[in-house]
């Protein structure tokens, strides 16, 4: 049956009549020395920061909680790979590496971490509560699945505004389960938003296994009953997480509305730092990082390709030193003032409002 234009949609041209996509990504060319280069660096940025955020979480310099990324970095370096200026990110509380390959400064994103003045936040918002309007990065999220409304909100105002931008939203195998994630389905495609929902399936949410938690473990047919197409993808590999995400994110363009990108992963860390992670044996961890490391399998692609040691090494070395920065900045970075507390509360529209 033709679909209705809804009375609330942001266009009342009705969706055109969508091409069914095909099913597996186009056999990719091979990534270039440079896509190569790219992505190692961004990647190694990510893995870097996070070791030294871990290390200074231990020593009391960050409080709260702290979600590591470690394992997952080829999701966000390789969706990004495929992203334009103007495209929004936004994710939940695992958000360090999405930060950063949006592209924002090391500096300020430690500086919150450590609860400082030089922080995105100024020292209020801390690990999940770090925004950037001007890298197009809307959060940091601690509800879980609250990021999947907001993001397709942002589709909308792509829609409603006639732009070609596309909301970039990230979220859990665990927030899939989220009944607001499906309310938020039906809308995207009911109003043909552009969105590509990235489901980072990292195979556990908290201590819990995706096997036991869920009826439908294909996180990629959840769009089945809205229509959305979706893909599995091997999300430890950089190149094949671009090629689909340059797929997804043509057809959004194309206004054909939303798609699902099912990312397969892995977290290396437990949930949180103050998870010993007991529920999964060390071998299953050990066997995914000898086999299926992200950054590992670039630099391996590199050497192979004629890239010599001593490259790889300058690079490593070149990150280590904006890692160190980032680490000094912030612990040179002074405590907000205390009459902060009761500033960036309410924005100016509602206090004027009230
Ligand atoms: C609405 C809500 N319910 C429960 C929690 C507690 N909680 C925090 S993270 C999490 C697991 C989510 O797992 P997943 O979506 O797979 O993301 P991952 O941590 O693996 O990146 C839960 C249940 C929460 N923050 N919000
Ligand atoms: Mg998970």
């Amino acid at each position: 049956m033709a679909k209705k234009p809804a009375r609330t949609s942001p266009s009342s041209k009705p969706a055109a009549k969508k091409a069914a996509p095909k099913k597996k990504a186009d056999s990719p060319a091979a990534p270039s020395r440079a896509d190569d280069l790219k992505a190692y660096r961004e990647m190694l940025l990510i893995r870097r920061f996070e070791e030294k955020a871990g290390q200074m979480y231990g020593m009391g310099l960050i409080g709260g909680f702290c979600h590591l990324y470690i394992g997952q970095e080829a999701v966000i370096v390789g969706v990004m790979g495929a992203a334009k200026p103007g495209d929004q990110i936004i994710t939940g509380y695992r958000d360090h590496g999405h930060m950063l390959a949006c592209g924002m400064d090391p500096k300020g994103v430690m500086a919150e971490l450590t609860g400082r003045s030089g922080g995105y936040s100024r020292g209020k918002g801390g690990s999940m509560h770090m925004f950037s309007v001007e890298k197009a990065f809307y959060g940091g999220h601690g509800i879980v699945g609250a990021q999947v409304p907001l993001g397709t909100g942002l589709a909308f105002a792509n829609k409603y505004r006639g732009n070609d931008n596309v909301s970039l939203t990230f979220f859990g195998d665990g927030a899939a389960n989220q009944g607001q994630v499906y309310e938020s389905f039906n809308m995207a495609e009911l109003w043909t938003l552009p969105v590509v929902y990235v489901i980072e399936n990292n195979q556990y949410a908290m201590g819990t296994s995706i096997a036991r938690a869920s009826a439908q473990t294909n996180l990629s047919k959840r769009g089945v009953s809205f229509n959305i197409p979706g893909e599995q993808v091997d999300g430890m590999d950089v190149h094949a997480v671009q090629t689909a995400a340059d797929k997804a994110i043509t057809w959004c363009r194309a206004g054909k509305g939303p798609y699902i990108l099912e990312m397969m992963t892995y977290r290396y860390r437990g949930h949180s730092m103050s998870d010993p992670a007991k529920y999964r044996a060390k071998e299953e961890v050990n066997k995914m990082r000898a086999e299926h490391d992200p950054i590992e399998q670039v630099r391996h692609r590199l050497l192979e390709g004629g890239t010599s040691e001593d490259e790889l090494k300058e690079i490593d070395k070149e990150i280590r030193a904006v890692v160190a920065e980032a680490a000094e900045f912030a612990q040179a970075s002074p405590e907000p003032d205390p009459k902060e507390l009761w500033t960036d509360v309410l924005s100016p529209v509602a206090v004027a409002g009230a």
